[in-house]
Parts: C-alpha cells; sequence; structure tokens
C-alpha cells in the first residue's frame, strides 16, 4: 500500500475530527519519523510535545517490555508493587507531598479542578457549588466538556453545549484583569498555563506568573499550572514555572511523561489540597496501573540522565536565531521558549501556513500550523546541534520556495 492508499482507508473507516498532513508514518526513532514510502523526515511537532526523548527512547522502551510480561493492571481496588515506587519517585522529583495518577492530559486537567473545588468547599469554606476558577482566554486544557466549557475556541466549544459553570475567563498575560477576577471570595483557583501551546506560543511578559502567583496567595486561591506541553524541559528548564521560581500548588503533568509510550498524566500537590479527595471520591481504571508507572519512572529519568532540558534551552537561541534571520516577508514573527517555538506566518500570494508545511514536508520536516497562521516547531529534546542546522537548513529551503 502507499501513502494514498493508507489515507483512503483512514478517511472510509475512521471519524474525520482531524485534518492530518498527507504524511503517513510507520517508524520513529529520536527526533526521526519515516513514512511508508521509508522517506525519513525530522518531526517538529513531536506529538505535541510528548515524546521529548525522542521516538520510542531504548530506555523507555526496555521499561515497557519489562514490565509487560509480568503486571499490566491491577486497577486500584488492590495494591501493586509498582505504583508506590512511581509515586515516590515523582513526588521526590517535582518535591511535592503527593500525586494522583491518571491517563490522558484532560482527566489530569479535571482532576485539578476536582481537587480545586474539594479544597475550596472543605478547606476555604466557600458555599457548596459557589467556587469558581478563573482560566485564560486562548486556553487549551483537553477536549471534555468541563474542560471545553473553559475555551475561547469556537471549534473546540461550537454545539457542545450546555456547558459546565464556575469559570471565569480572563486575557492571558494580564495582571490587572487578574487583580479584578480575585475580588470575588469565591475564587478557588487559577488555572494556567506557562505558555499557551495551543493558541500559538504565546509566551507572557517576564514575571506574569511570579506576579499572579503572589496575588493568588494574597487571596488564598490556588495557583493551578498546567504543564502538560511546557513541562518536562521542553521550554528549557523543567518545568515552565521554573523560570520565574514559581512552585504552584497543583502542578499538573502529562505527555512526555510517558516520552509518548502510553497515556500517563498526573496532578501533584502538598497533602492539604490532595488529601481533601476521600477513598471513593475520585478514580480511574487505568490511573496509577504498573505498567504507566515503570514506563513514567523511565520516562523522568530519560530527561534528568540526558539533560534535556539544558539541550532544550541551548538549542531553542539557536533555533529562534537562525528563524529570525530568513529574509522573507512571510514570517511575521518567531517566539517560544527553549524547543517550544512557534512563527506566525504572513500569508503571500494566497499561500499559507499550510502551504509552507507542506513545502517542509517536501523537504523532510514535518510540522502543522496552529490557528490558520502559526507554524508551530517543536522537535524532540534529544536532537543534536548538527541535526537541528541540519532541519533549519531545509526549513530555509523551504521558505525560498515562496520567494
Ligand atoms: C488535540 C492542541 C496542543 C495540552 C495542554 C491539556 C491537554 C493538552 C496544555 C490535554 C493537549 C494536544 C491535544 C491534541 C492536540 C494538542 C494540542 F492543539 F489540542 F491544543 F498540544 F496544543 N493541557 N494538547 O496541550 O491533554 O487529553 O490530549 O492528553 O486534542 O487535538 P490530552
Amino acid at each position: 500500500m502507499n501513502t494514498q492508499e493508507y489515507i483512503r482507508r483512514e478517511d472510509k473507516y475512521g471519524a474525520h475530527n482531524y485534518h492530518p498532513l498527507p504524511v503517513v508514518l510507520e517508524r520513529g526513532e529520536g527526533p526521526f519519523v519515516w513514512d511508508v514510502e521509508g522517506k525519513r523526515y525530522f518531526d517538529f511537532l513531536s506529538a505535541y510535545s510528548a515524546v521529548n526523548q525522542g521516538h520510542c527512547h531504548p530506555e523507555i522502551i526496555k521499561a515497557l517490555i519489562d514490565q509487560a510480561p509480568k503486571l499490566t493492571l491491577t486497577s486500584r481496588a488492590f495494591y501493586n508493587s509498582v505504583l508506590g515506587e512511581y509515586e515516590e519517585y515523582i513526588t521526590k522529583y517535582f518535591k511535592y507531598d503527593k500525586v494522583l495518577p491518571m491517563n490522558s492530559g484532560a482527566e489530569a486537567d479535571e482532576t485539578a479542578l476536582k481537587l480545586c473545588r474539594k479544597w475550596a468547599y472543605k478547606k476555604k469554606n466557600i458555599k457548596q457549588n459557589k467556587a469558581k476558577i478563573i482560566c485564560c482566554e486562548g486556553n487549551f486544557h483537553g477536549r471534555t466538556i468541563t474542560i471545553i466549557s473553559m475555551s475561547t475556541d469556537p471549534d473546540a466549544r461550537n454545539d457542545y453545549g450546555p456547558f459546565t459553570p464556575g469559570f471565569i475567563i480572563i486575557p492571558y498575560n494580564n495582571i490587572p484583569a487578574l487583580e479584578n477576577a480575585l475580588k470575588d471570595p469565591d475564587v478557588a483557583g487559577f488555572l494556567v498555563e506557562p505558555i499557551q501551546g495551543e493558541a500559538g506560543v504565546y509566551v507572557p511578559d517576564e514575571g506574569y506568573l511570579k506576579k499572579s502567583y503572589d496575588l493568588c496567595k494574597k487571596h488564598n486561591v490556588l495557583f493551578i499550572a498546567d504543564e502538560i506541553q511546557t513541562g518536562l524541559g521542553r521550554t528549557g528548564k523543567q518545568l515552565g514555572c521554573d523560570h520565574e521560581g514559581v512552585r504552584p500548588d497543583i502542578l499538573i503533568l502529562g505527555k512526555a511523561l510517558s516520552g509518548g509510550v502510553m497515556p500517563v498524566s498526573a496532578v501533584l500537590a502538598d497533602d492539604e489540597i490532595m488529601l481533601t479527595i476521600k477513598p471513593g471520591e475520585h478514580g480511574s481504571t487505568f490511573g496509577g496501573n504498573a505498567l504507566a508507572g515503570k514506563v513514567a519512572i523511565a520516562a523522568l529519568e530519560v530527561i534528568k540522565k540526558e539533560n534535556l532540558a539544558e539541550n532544550s534551552d541551548r538549542l531553542g537561541k539557536i533555533f529562534r536565531k537562525e528563524m529570525r534571520s530568513i529574509k522573507t516577508d512571510m514570517i511575521e514573527l518567531v517566539r517560544g521558549k527553549g524547543l517550544l517555538n512557534a512563527v506566525v506566518i504572513k500569508p503571500k500570494g494566497g499561500k499559507t501556513a499550510w502551504d509552507v508545511c507542506l513545502a517542509m514536508k517536501d523537504k523532510g520536516v514535518i510540522a502543522k500550523p496552529t490557528h490558520e497562521n502559526i507554524i508551530r516547531f517543536a522537535p524532540p529534546l534529544v536532537i543534536t546541534e548538527k541535526q537541528l542546522r541540519e532541519a533549519i537548513v531545509l526549513i530555509k529551503e523551504a521558505f525560498r520556495l515562496f520567494e
């Protein structure tokens, strides 16, 4: 079968909830993927930052293979020999009292919302069903109905009502708006991405996270960081919040927590918050399964052992410098931190970000636009400087086609 045949089969039997780039991938290794015709590409999306450790990292795959034949899933109805090891490892890694293990990112965000509401009623004594959570315009926290109830993106929320109440939406990167919203005594939490990924790698002003955190503390409001995309080395630090020395009250992780091997997410918090949820009040069939535990330990070990955050920081600076040097009127601006970057494209002669991505694909680099005119560039953090520079040459060649 060739690419078109694979695409036609997916079109016939699969829901049409995505519009993928016309490439059919069959193998991945480190920063590279190969399509069904054997062509190699640099992966500049990293499965939306889920494969920070590179595709099929041998140590993470080994953890999967070693554990799989022994015990994959017991449910939480019983203890298992891996969960405690994983819980101890990840809580010491991020310095929190406890972790609540989940699977998808959306489930982790939902868990954080439930924890915040529980804390509101049990600790802050907000009246039942009155707790409010502040979130930001342009947010992306997942696709469940409660999470899209916070969304300001029509594509994410149209025709999915009625929506979950209890959210106050303010502009991102706007301290006065947060200050004003915090005057409401029923506010229990502020859920924020350190950098808004889906919005187009929207990097807030220096100091925004720290000022937000301090304001939340002043009003006894939980600062909840969704680090599902910005965490685990992606922005050049272990966590996006680390750029400003902010320690979230609730930390949400996902994606690269498994190195892209399987869905693993986690919510970390200290006892005062975490222990507001009692036995039987929250859970998940696969949350905390033995296989996920071993895979996540390996995935976290790789990030530290291979200094992926430092590599991300160093190579991100080279990438932004090189992209800003491209002589083209199609590039409006380049922004990002570490290896989470985006290029805002100015359409030219009817050619859009999509056409640039198609041209890059032909050159051997795959990336995808977000919101029409923004191309996100996020290679695996294991990419070497030599490989990055090779990819940049190909990206420049693609842009030259439009001159
Ligand atoms: C899609 C976006 C990125 C996330 C943050 C929670 C989640 C995500 C900050 C939910 C997931 C993914 C979802 C995927 C595309 C991708 C994405 F374009 F949707 F917004 F990366 F920016 N918090 N992001 O980025 O995690 O439930 O997916 O495991 O839905 O198309 P999930």
